[in-house]
């Protein structure tokens, strides 16, 4: 039987859905996703397995204007990503009309790799504003195979994967056919943790935290947890903290929940916040938090 595998890379602008779609293909929730822009701070690999073909997706930071050595270090995750693709996927809101970016732009205008520009929420909109926008994205982007999507509810998701399966070159598997992801529990620890601060924090706080698992055990009943929410300032801990502890247990309450269904285990987190101050800058604290 012949066997095709590839390397799929999404990319797009912050909060166009890039992590819903990624979970929508896998069926099941990997990636964290909000409502607030730069979610998502790593590339981080989904693979979906079938019995004749291997496709890893790979999620990456929105793309956005450098202002620290983080958001460098997570636009060379996208650059990454344009450089290994078999198949590129470009993400926009149904509500987006161009590609600020010059070098992306020029990127999807002249590759010979195939590229699917998903026009994602249509669920938001009606069925005029969808076609507006997969003609506008035609005359924009001619070699581009344009899909109306919804991530969020699944839709015209399977025949996205046919139509992918199509432009993966032959080819024997990159990972065995059980893997999930490239990433540790670990990681998908911290993420879910920070999924946490995104949703329940305002302003500033969720851009100035990075979480790190500090103990991992894994005893026979329980899973037990030791994190660090790192922040900029003094005053970021307070606030983290909340009154009498409130708003940090409230953290560790939804994060553990998710943690248990994705370790599919008992959980005992506990949650410690420390200030190190422009950590986002900082070339060796960076390196620690994985971004090098
Ligand atoms: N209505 C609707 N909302 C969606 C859809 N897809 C994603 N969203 C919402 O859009 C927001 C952003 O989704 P994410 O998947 O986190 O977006 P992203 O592109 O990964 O964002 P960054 O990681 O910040 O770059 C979330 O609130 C999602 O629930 C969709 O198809 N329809
Ligand atoms: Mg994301």
């Amino acid at each position: 039987m012949s066997h095709k595998s590839g390397f799929v890379n999404i990319i797009g602008n912050p909060n166009v859905g890039k992590s819903t779609f990624l979970n929508a293909i896998l069926g099941q929730k990997l990636a964290i996703t909000t409502p607030k822009a730069q979610t998502t701070r790593h590339r981080i690999l989904g693979i979906l397995n079938g019995d004749d073909y291997q496709m890893v997706f790979s999620d990456t930071p929105g793309i956005i204007k450098p202002a620290y050595k983080m958001h460098e270090a997570m636009m060379s995750f996208v650059k990454e990503a344009l450089k290994d693709a078999d198949v590129i996927i470009y993400i926009v809101d149904v509500n987006e009309t161009q590609i600020k970016d010059e070098s992306v732009l020029k990127f999807l205008q002249n590759t010979k790799l195939p590229v699917f520009l998903l026009i994602n929420k249509i669920d938001t909109v009606n069925q005029e504003k969808v076609e507006a926008a997969a003609q506008h994205w035609k005359s924009l982007l001619p070699n581009a195979r344009i899909f109306p999507i919804s991530a969020l509810h699944a839709f015209n998701i399977k025949e996205l994967i046919d139509q992918i399966k199509q432009e993966l070159p032959e080819g024997p598997p990159y990972y065995p056919k059980d893997t999930l992801t490239d990433k540790s529990e670990r990681f998908f620890v911290e993420e879910m943790i920070r999924e946490k601060i995104l949703l329940f924090y305002k302003k500033e706080i969720p851009y100035s935290v990075e979480v790190k698992v500090e103990e991992f055990k894994d005893e026979p009943e329980i899973v037990k947890i030791r994190a660090t929410i790192f922040v900029i300032r003094p005053s970021q801990k307070g606030i983290i903290i909340g009154h009498q502890g409130e708003r940090i247990k409230r953290v560790g309450t939804e994060a553990r929940k998710d943690i248990e269904a994705f370790l599919g285990k008992k959980v005992f987190l506990d949650l410690h916040v420390k200030v190190k101050k422009d950590w986002r800058d900082n070339d060796n604290l960076l390196k620690q938090f994985g971004y090098k």
